[in-house]
């Protein structure tokens, strides 16, 4: 989701060849500019990006890793807001949040989004139907509860959504959950009645925590929603919804700057595995074309035994991922849904996502290549990528029907993500240089 900015913010960095050359910093800081206007970055968070990029670079000395290392640390600044990361558990269960928003911002949908990713923590949880206003509302949340096997508490003959809140709570304790989701029903406009509506149940289940869910395709007016209930209610979360809806990004990032109370989560597409907590230092790491090892990780592991992903996590350290573990990953990718945004997440592989567009993934020719190319491998060939040879890369790609320059291209794809898997994972020996350089398809230093 962040491809684009990726891909231009490296080539802006390559203007910068000479140590002391402000003119190049001067072309750098206006390619910074255009990039992010380009993206949808709200003019104002742009102008400031730019200019502390600018004082921060000039402060460690003009040059090139300079640059990249003012703009990763601006960039950091500008995501990240006073307050809790992710989720968050109370000190002691039961964890109880509220969710708030405006109608068709996703609440209901991301409620129980939340509920599967806890739930994929071991967690118990139970969400409560508090949405009164429309009939289809509990509906909706009995087939998603249903969907995702989680607890749900109603009641269709309570109107005052307190009290059922309140309720729902009391049985949250009794029965020990670890946490409780409180769904609530929206209106088109922040009104009275419906601030009202929310100041009681909140005064009722006293929650640890309040999130605001905002659709991103509403665009900056979710900042001055998010502003107009935090002002009213109080909130320590926001989350993003519909972010798969939005290929540039910039919008994301403007309302991660702007409203002040952190992004938690944001919501990447209609099915419930899709939502990702919206960690700054992750993002950053993505915007920077790095990957996001860490997010793939926990993404993968929720939908895997943990055991077989530590395995992996070990394989990639020592530098011993192979094809099976690539095709493995593949599978599990394909598990989990969008493609897309997972590709962005591996090293090396966002422009990849980019370049792909809004093609089927799936079934393009680059992923079918790969495949042919790994299913005509023998299975010591798929284990010990190193053992192959030109005899074997000759009769691999007549296999796989591609001629010797596509195959080459694709062993030599996997290698620098598979090394730049390693250089991410591990502690130290990492320079952006070597990353940008690796991820250009240049040799990358031992
Ligand atoms: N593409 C996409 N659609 C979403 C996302 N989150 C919610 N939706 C859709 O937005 C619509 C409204 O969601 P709903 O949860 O009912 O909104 P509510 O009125 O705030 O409870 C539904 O059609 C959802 O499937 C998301 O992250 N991506
Ligand atoms: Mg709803």
């Amino acid at each position: 989701m962040f491809e684009q900015i990726a891909e231009n913010l490296k080539n802006i960095s390559n203007k910068i060849r000479f140590k002391d050359d402000f003119t190049a910093l001067d072309k750098a800081s206006a390619s910074l500019k255009k990039t992010m206007l380009k993206s949808d970055l709200h003019y104002k968070t742009t102008k400031e990006l730019i200019q502390s990029v600018n004082t921060t670079t000039k402060k460690l000395g003009i040059g090139q890793n300079n640059f990249i290392n003012a703009l990763q640390k601006e960039l950091l600044n500008m995501l990240t807001s006073k307050g809790n990361q992710g989720f968050v558990y109370a000190k002691t269960p039961l964890t109880t949040i509220l969710m708030t928003g405006l109608q068709g911002g996703g609440k209901t949908t991301t409620t129980a989004k939340l509920g599967l990713y806890l739930k994929n923590k071991n967690k118990k949880i139970l969400i409560s139907a508090c949405d009164t206003q429309r009939l289809a509302a509990i509906e909706q949340l009995k087939q998603l509860c249903e969907k995702i096997e989680v607890d749900l508490y109603y009641d269709d003959n309570e109107k005052n959504p307190a009290i059922i809140a309140k309720k729902a709570k009391q049985k949250a304790i009794d029965e020990l959950y670890d946490v409780l989701l409180v769904d609530t029903a929206g209106r088109l406009a922040i009104d009275d009645k419906l601030m009202k509506e929310l100041k009681n149940i909140k005064k009722a289940i006293d929650p640890d925590e309040t999130f605001y869910v905002a659709d991103l395709l509403t665009g900056h007016d979710a900042t001055r929603t998010a502003i107009g209930f935090d002002d009213t209610i109080g909130l320590e979360g926001v989350v993003l919804t519909k972010f798969d809806g939005d290929a540039k990004g910039g919008v994301a990032l403007s309302i991660a700057h702007q409203v002040g109370i952190p992004l938690r989560f944001v919501g990447t597409g209609e099915n419930m595995p899709d939502i990702e907590p919206f960690v700054p230092q992750r993002i950053v790491s993505r915007l920077m074309g790095q990957g996001d090892i860490e997010g793939l990780v926990e993404k993968t592991s929720t939908l895997i035994d943990e055991k077989k992903f530590k395995h992996i996590k070990t394989k990639i350290k020592k530098g011993e991922f192979n094809f099976d573990d690539f095709l493995s990953q593949m599978n599990m990718l394909k598990k989990m849904g969008s493609m897309k945004s997972m590709l962005g997440m591996i090293p090396g592989m966002g422009q990849m996502a980019s370049k792909l567009g809004s093609m089927d993934i799936e079934n393009s020719d680059q992923m079918k290549n790969i495949k042919a190319l790994i299913s005509s491998m023998t299975k010591k060939e798929r284990q010990m990528p190193s053992i192959l040879n030109q005899s074997r890369k000759n009769r691999i790609s007549q296999g796989a029907g591609l001629n010797i320059q596509q195959t080459n291209r694709i062993l030599k794809q996997f290698k620098n993500a598979s090394k730049m898997a390693k250089k991410l994972s591990g502690k130290n020996g990492k320079t952006m240089k070597d990353m940008i350089n690796s991820m250009e398809g240049k040799q990358i230093p031992k």
